[in-house]
């Protein structure tokens, strides 16, 4: 059995809540011994992880790791909100009593640590000294060691998030238990995986995983579907999934902070790291503060909407990051910056890694080379040609201060305050290039009523999206019109409101299938021009759907693009908005209590497409 007593006191844990907590789960999942965790136990921490097999070298200060082949991806369907209420049920939360939750985990997760180390993680989802401190306060425990060096990358870790806490017991409790991942019959009838969030008791029960958002429980966890009912609760604050950036005009010495949601394959991590063109870097400033998560909130002195990244680092998608798509992101991934990669091809001879898209061409030379699972590219049958080497969903996992345009003010407790809210899919026509809103309700209907185009993958009728409310789908944490009442009062309670705008990279030529923007580095224009709109500078044109760009307003300095594909991406099909809007009507049917404000914004855009006809 573990001393956790002495554990706790060797490391300074002086908080009896968090002693009892620890003590509780110990003796229930059998762990052997137990450590408290500091980030300044990250170097030895690698060197044992190194010594047992479950990193590899990546080169200098690089770091490889495969998790078990059915345990790849975050688990919607195995993902549960519980509370005490049913009321708090949505559509898409799975909602389940936490009568039923709670001791159906604690059975699970009874003796499945035995023989191992329970790792204590106290972490904290905010900058130090932030007003949402109190709702950012966690301790994972954990009983593998691959999660706490994720955990020390992605989120602030150490003992010292647990001093002077105003209430000694208000700190989230996260548990996770891997369980034996080669019998848990993952996405079979008899799945044992459960992740749950019992979150009006704010403790997340965790069971059959160790990879991302089922594992790392500050991230996704807690700094998304805890915080999503945290800030509901408390009426202070939104939890979304939203990247943030900031843009720096050196002409005029104006900061912009610009946040927003999109849903998975529509370019958010890209887009928060992208650099100026270059055309306009000698202007302009991109800075990088998140790529996934974003708190917003209202400073009740000076009435600003402010918004902050919790966490402290990048989980990144790795399939097609390379020079074009994403520099900054291979700059943040080079050597000696501790990245640890997972489920890329990997190359032991050379400690090369290697993914889709990271190269034109596969390593010419497949000597070493194995596959994510671990398999030697060189055994290939010629049927398995097609397969790819890394997994789709491999990621590298970096801190922020790694990303070389990290924004200077990033660790700022106050956050920045936010001049836009923008959504974006990846839609191949109807949607323009950038459409901004200034109602509030109009803008959290469009929040409310994004999505992406069904992929080949997914099933789907042609031009219907799969809606991901504000890119929350995944995420929702009670009924989704309680969730539209709660942003509209967050946000309606600025004195300056942010401009709210929709954005399209992805449209395409009906003919040949061209993308008809060039994307990347040059979607600052339109989000330079959305606040030139907010300052006044300019005026657009009033459509039914929102306010558009005219042709010279946009900055296309050093940029090539086709008039004629200008002009396409610069209009509104209004045939298509009309057929879009019935499915839109339907998607909003099924949420009980939708405010009649959302419904009204739905009402007035229809009508103004009658107008347009
Ligand atoms: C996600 C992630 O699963 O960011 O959304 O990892
Ligand atoms: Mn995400």
């Amino acid at each position: 059995m573990a001393d956790v007593e002495k554990a706790l006191d060797d490391a300074g844990v002086t908080n009896p809540h968090v002693r009892e907590y620890v003590a509780y789960w110990a003796d229930l999942t059998g762990a052997e011994r137990v450590e408290v965790v500091d980030a300044d136990d990250d170097a030895r921490l690698v060197q044992e992880a190194l010594d047992a097999g479950e990193l590899l070298p990546a080169g200098e200060g690089r770091y490889y790791s495969r998790s078990y082949y059915k345990d790849t991806a975050r688990s919607e369907e195995r993902t549960i909100v519980a509370t005490s209420d049913p009321k708090d049920k949505g559509v898409y939360n799975n909602w389940r009593p936490s009568s039923e939750m709670k001791p159906l985990l604690e059975e699970r997760m009874r003796g499945a640590s035995a023989g191992k180390t329970m790792y204590v993680i106290p972490y904290l989802m905010a900058p130090p000294g932030s007003p949402l401190a109190p709702w950012a306060t966690g301790v994972e425990l954990t009983d593998s060691r691959t999660v706490v060096l994720h955990m020390i990358r992605m989120s602030r870790v150490g003992v010292k998030f647990l001093e002077n806490l105003d209430d000694p017991n208000m700190f989230v409790r996260a548990v996770h238990v891997t369980g034996d991942l080669e019998n848990l019959g993952q996405g079979t009838p008899e799945d044992q995986r459960y992740f749950v969030t019992v979150a009006d008791e704010r403790t997340i029960l965790h069971f059959g995983s160790s990879y991302g958002g089922n594992a790392l429980l500050g991230k996704i966890a807690h700094g998304l579907r805890q915080a999503a009912y945290d800030g509901w609760a408390s009426k202070k604050f939104l939890g979304e999934q939203y990247m943030l950036i900031g843009i720096h005009d050196k002409e005029t010495g104006k900061d912009y902070h610009i946040c927003g949601g999109f849903p998975s394959a529509s370019g958010k991590t890209n887009l928060a790291m992208m650099l100026a063109p270059d055309g306009l870097g000698d202007r302009f400033h991109v800075s990088f503060y998140g790529d996934d998560i974003a708190w917003l909130w209202v400073d009740e002195e000076d009435g600003k909407l402010y918004g902050m990244n919790p966490e402290y680092g990048v989980f990144g998608v790795a399939k097609d990051t390379n020079e074009e798509t994403n520099p900054t992101a291979l700059a943040s991934i080079a050597e000696g910056t501790g990245v640890i990669f997972t489920n890329v091809a990997y190359n032991p001879d050379t400690q090369e890694v290697w993914w889709e898209g990271k190269t034109k061409a596969k390593p010419a030379d497949v000597t070493g080379w194995l596959d994510w699972k671990g398999a030697p590219i060189s055994d290939r049958t010629p049927e398995q040609e097609g397969e790819p080497w890394a997994h789709p969903n491999s990621r590298f996992t970096t801190t922020l201060a790694n990303v070389p345009n990290v924004a200077k003010d990033y660790d700022e407790p106050q956050g920045v305050p936010i001049d836009a809210i923008i959504f974006g899919g990846r839609t191949r026509d109807r949607e323009p290039l950038i459409r901004a809103i200034t109602d509030l309700a109009e803008g959290v209907y469009d929040g409310l009523t994004l999505g992406a185009e069904a992929t080949a993958a997914a099933e789907g009728k042609e031009g219907v999206l799969r809606y991901d409310p504000m890119s929350n789908r995944p995420f929702m944490a009670y009924g989704e019109g309680d969730y539209a009442q709660h942003y509209l009062n967050v946000v309606g309670a600025a004195k300056e409101q942010p401009l709210f705008a929709h954005v399209n990279w992805f449209q395409r030529d009906p003919e040949d299938g061209h993308f008809l923007w060039h994307g990347y580095r040059d979607n600052l224009r339109p989000l330079l021009w959305l606040m030139q709109l907010k300052d006044g500078d300019v005026k657009g044109r009033e459509t039914a759907v929102g306010i558009i760009p005219t042709e010279d307003e946009l900055n296309l300095e050093g940029m090539n693009t086709k008039p004629e594909d200008l002009e396409t991406i610069l209009k509104i099909n209004v045939p298509r908005w009309q057929q879009e809007m019935a499915n839109r009507e339907e998607h909003l049917q099924q949420f009980p209590g939708m405010p009649d404000a959302i419904w009204e914004a739905h009402r007035r855009v229809a009508a103004a497409l009658e107008e347009e006809v």
